[in-house]
């Protein structure tokens, strides 16, 4: 006579069991969180698309991209951080010519700095979309504000946040061309997944950065 089948797992076998859904679980979520981190490396490129487009228009109205830096160009007292990014973010929301030139998302709004115009009559003048003075950045999906740097700037040093702190940071050169990207336009990037700005590192798999070039 057979024996018959029998109805349960072994204890051995239940335990394969376990560890092969523990395995197939741990896949699915490296899979997930890689996932998640190139759908934001997505976002971040498309935010960029469409600051870029921002400052196309702008140009369009006024002749030239906006400055580098609102301290440099008004000569207004700044704390002297993220410049860049908070004059690109007040010209773009400024409606002096009629309309504005960026939708900004709310989530990616911040003034980490804390900072403000200071200068009421410059305020009024540029007749922002924004209901009061404070100098706000735009961040990238990871918190940190996009680089941003007009052409005639490029030599420059600017202070920039990054993860762990404020750095100085000038333009990024193409090794291509031996010279720095867009040098007849403008520069805007992102530091990338882990928040740390290697614009200047030599080997580009030691960057995370999000660039358009
Ligand atoms: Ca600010
Ligand atoms: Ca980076």
């Amino acid at each position: 006579m057979n024996p018959s089948p029998r109805a349960g797992f072994t204890l051995v076998e239940l335990l394969v069991v376990i560890a092969i859904i523990g395995v197939l679980a741990g896949l699915g979520s490296k899979m997930l969180s890689f996932a998640t981190k190139s759908s934001a490396i997505g976002l971040a490129e498309q935010e960029m698309q469409r600051l870029v487009l921002g400052v196309e228009t702008y140009q369009l109205d006024f002749g030239d991209f906006p400055p580098s830096s609102m301290e440099q160009e008004y000569e207004i007292s700044g704390n002297g951080l993220d410049e860049g990014n908070e004059s690109l973010v007040a010209h773009l929301a400024s409606r002096s010519r009629g309309r504005s030139y960026f939708e900004f998302k709310e989530e990616f709004l911040e003034n980490l700095d804390d900072d403000r115009i200071g200068d009421a009559d410059l305020y009024q003048q540029m007749r922002w979309v924004f209901g009061d003075e404070q100098l706000r950045e735009y961040v990238d999906p990871w918190g940190v504000p996009y680089v941003y740097i007009h052409n005639r700037d490029y030599g420059i040093d600017y202070s920039v946040t990054q993860e762990s702190g404020p750095i100085k940071i000038h333009a990024g050169n193409s090794r291509k061309t031996a010279t720095y990207h867009e040098p007849l336009r403008f520069q805007i990037w992102s530091a990338g997944p882990d928040g740390i700005h290697q614009i200047d590192v030599d080997d580009p798999d030691a960057s995370d950065d999000v660039a358009p070039w």
